[in-house]
C-alpha cells in the first residue's frame, strides 16, 4: 500500500522532534511529488512536448523557522546534519545528500526568495534512482518550504527553473525542465501536455476509473550524471545545427530524412534526431488520443515510443525491454494492456503501462513473475494516479 500524505506527515513530524528536540515554533510542511512521463521522452531539452503526471509519491519536508539565518537540515533516509548559513549563497558540502537542498536554496535565493534560517527534516517516498524524479521532488519541496517559511512565492514555472538550475549546478545533470515543472505544477486527475519551449501546459484528463497507470520499477538503478545523458543532448544540438534550426522542436521527420539522404545527418546523430522529431509528434498525437479516450491509440504510440528510445536513442536496457515485452505479450492476448514503455531518462529505472483498472493488480503480478524468471531480479510494481503539484500543507 502506498503511504498517504497524512501518514507520511505524521511519521516525519515524529522524526523531526527526535532530530531537533529543542526546536519550537509553528511548523511548515511542504510536499512536492515525483512524476511519471506517459510519452514525450528526451524532448524537453529540444524545446519539445512532454506528457507527464505527478504521482502519489512525494518529497515531504517539515521545517520550523529560526530567528537567525542558520539552516540545519536532516534526512529521514541518510545520516548526518547539513549545517550552513543562508546569509550567503549555499555551496556544495557535506553530507553528500544535502547538495540537492543546498542547490535548491541557492537557486531560490537567485530567483528572489528572501533568506530565512530554519531547522528541517526531509523524507522522500519517490524511490531513489528509479527514474521517477526523486531529485526534482526534493528540490521543489525544498524551495516550497522556503516559500512557506518566508510567506513569499515564486511563479511555479520560475520555481521549476530554479530547481532545474540546482540540478545542473549541484548534481551535474544537464536535465531539461520536465521533471521540475510537473512536480511544481501537477494537476490532480490530469496528465499535462507541456510545451517545453514556453512551459505552457494543457491538462489532459486521466481520471477515468476504468483506466490505471501501472509503474514497474526494474530495480536497476539509473544514473544520469555519468555522461550518457549529456552526450544525447550534445547529439541533438549538433543535429539542430546541421538542420539550421535553433532546436529539434523546429524540425520534422521529412527534414531529418532529407538531411540523411543528402549525407548531412549520419549515424548516431541521425538516429538521435529521428527519435526526437518522431517523439514530439507521437506525444501530441497521444494527447489527442487520450482526450478522445482512445486508449488503444495512446497505447500504440507508447509502444512506438519505446521502440524509438530503444533503437534510435539507445537509452533502454535489457531489463526495461523485458518489462515492456511482457506487457506487450499480455496486450496481444487481450488481457487489459493498452501500451507500455520505459519512462524517464532511461539506462534503468521504470516502465509505465496503461492498463484496464480491473486488470491492473493481476497484470502487475504476472509481469513481475515473468520479469523475475527472465532476469532473476525482483521488480516493484505500483499503481499510481495523477496528483496535485507542490504545495504547503494546511
Ligand atoms: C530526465 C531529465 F531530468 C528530464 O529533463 C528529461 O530529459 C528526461 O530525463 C527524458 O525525457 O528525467
Amino acid at each position: 500500500m502506498t503511504e498517504t500524505i497524512p501518514q507520511q506527515r505524521a511519521r516525519v513530524a515524529t522524526a523531526f522532534r527526535a532530530a531537533f528536540p529543542g526546536a519550537g515554533g509553528p511548523a511548515v510542511v511542504a510536499v512536492a511529488p515525483g512524476r511519471v512521463n506517459l510519452i514525450g521522452e528526451h524532448t524537453d531539452y529540444n524545446d519539445g512536448f512532454v506528457m507527464p503526471l505527478a504521482i502519489d509519491r512525494q518529497a515531504l519536508v517539515h521545517g520550523v523557522g529560526r530567528d537567525d539565518l542558520t539552516v540545519r537540515f536532516r534526512s529521514t533516509a541518510f545520516p548526518g546534519t547539513a549545517a550552513f548559513d543562508l546569509g550567503s549563497r549555499p555551496t556544495r558540502g557535506e553530507p553528500a545528500w544535502s547538495n540537492y537542498l543546498r542547490g535548491a536554496l541557492a537557486a531560490a535565493l537567485d530567483a528572489g526568495l528572501p533568506a530565512r534560517g530554519f531547522d528541517a527534516i526531509i523524507d522522500c517516498s519517490v524511490p531513489a534512482g528509479g527514474g521517477l524524479s526523486s531529485s526534482a521532488a526534493i528540490e521543489v519541496a525544498t524551495i516550497t518550504l522556503l516559500e512557506g517559511l518566508t510567506g513569499r512565492t515564486l511563479d511555479p514555472a520560475d520555481k521549476a527553473r530554479a530547481a532545474q538550475a540546482a540540478e545542473h549546478e549541484f548534481a551535474g545533470v544537464p536535465c531539461g525542465i520536465m521533471d521540475q515543472l510537473i512536480s511544481a505544477t501537477g494537476r490532480e486527475g490530469h496528465a499535462l501536455l507541456i510545451d517545453c519551449r514556453d512551459t505552457t501546459a494543457k491538462p489532459v484528463p486521466l481520471d477515468d476509473p476504468a483506466l490505471a497507470v501501472l509503474i514497474l520499477n526494474s530495480n536497476q538503478s539509473h544514473a544520469l550524471a555519468d555522461g550518457a545523458y549529456a552526450q544525447r543532448r550534445a547529439s541533438c544540438e549538433a543535429a539542430a545545427e546541421v538542420l539550421g534550426v535553433s532546436a529539434l522542436r523546429d524540425a520534422d521527420a521529412e527534414a531529418v530524412r532529407a538531411a540523411a539522404d543528402a549525407g548531412e545527418l549520419t549515424g548516431e546523430t541521425h538516429r538521435r534526431a529521428r527519435h526526437v522529431v518522431t517523439e514530439n509528434r507521437r506525444c501530441q498525437l497521444a494527447a489527442e488520443a487520450l482526450l478522445a479516450r482512445d486508449y488503444g491509440e495512446a497505447g500504440r504510440l507508447m509502444g512506438e515510443s519505446h521502440a524509438s528510445l530503444r533503437d534510435d536513442y539507445e537509452v533502454s536496457t535489457r531489463e526495461l525491454d523485458t518489462l515492456v515485452e511482457l506487457a506487450d505479450h499480455a496486450r496481444h492476448e487481450g488481457r487489459g494492456v493498452y501500451g507500455s514503455r520505459m519512462t524517464g531518462g532511461g539506462f534503468g529505472g521504470c516502465t509505465v503501462t496503461l492498463v484496464k483498472a480491473a486488470e491492473a493488480e493481476a497484470l502487475a503480478e504476472e509481469i513481475s513473475t515473468g520479469y523475475r524468471g527472465a532476469t532473476g531480479v525482483e521488480a516493484t510494481a505500483f499503481i499510481t494516479r495523477p496528483c496535485e503539484g507542490a504545495r504547503v500543507l494546511a
